[in-house]
């Protein structure tokens, strides 16, 4: 792997609580529909509170019939399997429509996903959450984690040229934990941003855009660039702005970009970073997978594990005294919601760089961090 270089300072599954609680002997219906696009596969919600949603979490009270109709929106084939209920349904072409019904006899979390090879890792995977609606009013919003395995096709064999890069400011709500929001600033609504990937010698034309409805003055700093502030002399952006600067890619390497309006921690914090890959002439070695995970450290003004949207807490950042510690911005994005996957025998590249703003990735920062959470929940 390439060195890595960290940043300079120093997490799919959308929750929808249904608000009326049906009486018992009801039915709750939802529909979801299959897509494929740039961010992979999804069941997407239709109608009602899980309309436009990737992967809702479709949440019933314990004893009630859940019917799930279900869609082919992108063409091929596909099934819907809720495997603890032994509950499944398939379509073949686009616009077949099934359904499926099935009474849940236990309370909890259950996924819910695609039984295709490979579907499930490609982000055919949401919840459905038994028994706590009405009980437990955790605060929704959107998935926050880039996907892992979204990363764009090596470089390899071709002369320097010019590459346009366009990034846009997105803050939003995002999940940090199951019933648990926070208000992120995102490059292009993820955490990290989007990986750009450039070749040694490339002139990159790189356009941020920050949206009139931006609370905030955003900024880009890449460590690839050599320049004044990685180019955030340039690129600090009020809200309703565009702006652009070029620089050529003179040296090959993996580096972090980030934010970098003050407070840059606070912004950092936020999540607003993520990596540039300048390839060496020629590429890298092929591999079956690539990766891409970026590190993070939060503070919150709420204790570790509180249900509800979550507060910035700046004193808690200065003192160095992380809530969480995430991969790819949200608990669990790795493990339960976007997990990494290779058979034995394949070659796996991992792109890995930490966003901070403070922690460092490393045994010490991960014990530091266990002890912190012990403190919070003692508090
Ligand atoms: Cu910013």
């Amino acid at each position: 792997m390439m060195p890595m270089i960290s940043a300079c300072m120093g997490t799919s599954a959308q929750q929808i609580a249904i608000t009326a609680t049906p009486a018992a002997g009801a039915t709750v219906e939802f529909t979801l529909k299959t897509v494929a696009d740039d961010k992979g596969l999804a069941f997407v919600g239709v109608g009602g509170t899980i309309d436009g949603v990737r992967n809702p979490t479709l949440s019933v009270p314990t004893g009630t019939a859940v019917k799930v109709n279900f869609l082919d929106g992108d063409g091929s084939q596909h099934n819907l399997s809720f495997p603890d209920f032994n509950a499944t349904a398939a379509v073949n072409k686009k616009d077949e429509q099934t359904s499926l019904t099935f009474t849940p006899g236990k309370a909890g979390n259950f996924d819910y996903f695609c039984t295709i090879a490979g579907h499930k890792q490609a982000g055919m995977l949401g919840q459905l959450s038994v028994g706590t609606a009405g009980t437990t009013p955790g605060a929704t919003a959107d998935d926050i984690a880039h996907l892992p395995s979204d990363i764009p096709a090596p470089i390899g064999q071709r002369d320097p040229q010019t590459v346009r890069v366009d990034l846009a400011i997105v803050e939003k709500e995002g999940q940090l934990d199951d019933g648990t929001t926070y208000t992120y600033w995102t490059f292009n609504g993820t955490v990290p941003g989007p990986f750009i990937r450039v070749r040694e010698g490339d002139t990159v034309e790189l356009h941020l855009k920050n949206p009139a409805d931006s609370k905030m003055t955003h900024s880009i700093d890449l460590h690839a660039v050599n320049g004044p502030g990685g180019g955030a002399t340039v690129m600090q952006v009020a809200p309703g702005e565009e702006k652009q600067f070029t620089f050529k890619a003179l040296s090959p390497g993996l580096f972090v970009y980030h934010c970098a309006t003050p407070s840059v921690a606070h912004h950092m914090a936020q999540g607003m970073y993520g990596m540039i890959l300048v390839e060496p002439a020629g590429g890298l070695a092929l591999v079956d997978h690539e990766y891409y995970v970026m590190q993070g450290d939060m503070y919150t003004s709420q204790t570790f594990g509180t249900k509800g949207h979550l507060d910035f807490n700046s004193a808690e950042m200065m003192a160095e005294q992380a809530t969480y510690i995430v991969f790819n911005g949200e608990v669990g994005a790795l493990t339960t919601k976007h997990p990494l996957t290779a058979k034995v025998g394949e070659t796996v590249r991992i792109f890995f760089g930490n966003g901070g703003p403070n922690y460092t990735s490393s045994a010490r920062s991960w014990t530091r961090c266990t002890t912190r959470d012990r403190l919070h929940r003692r508090r």
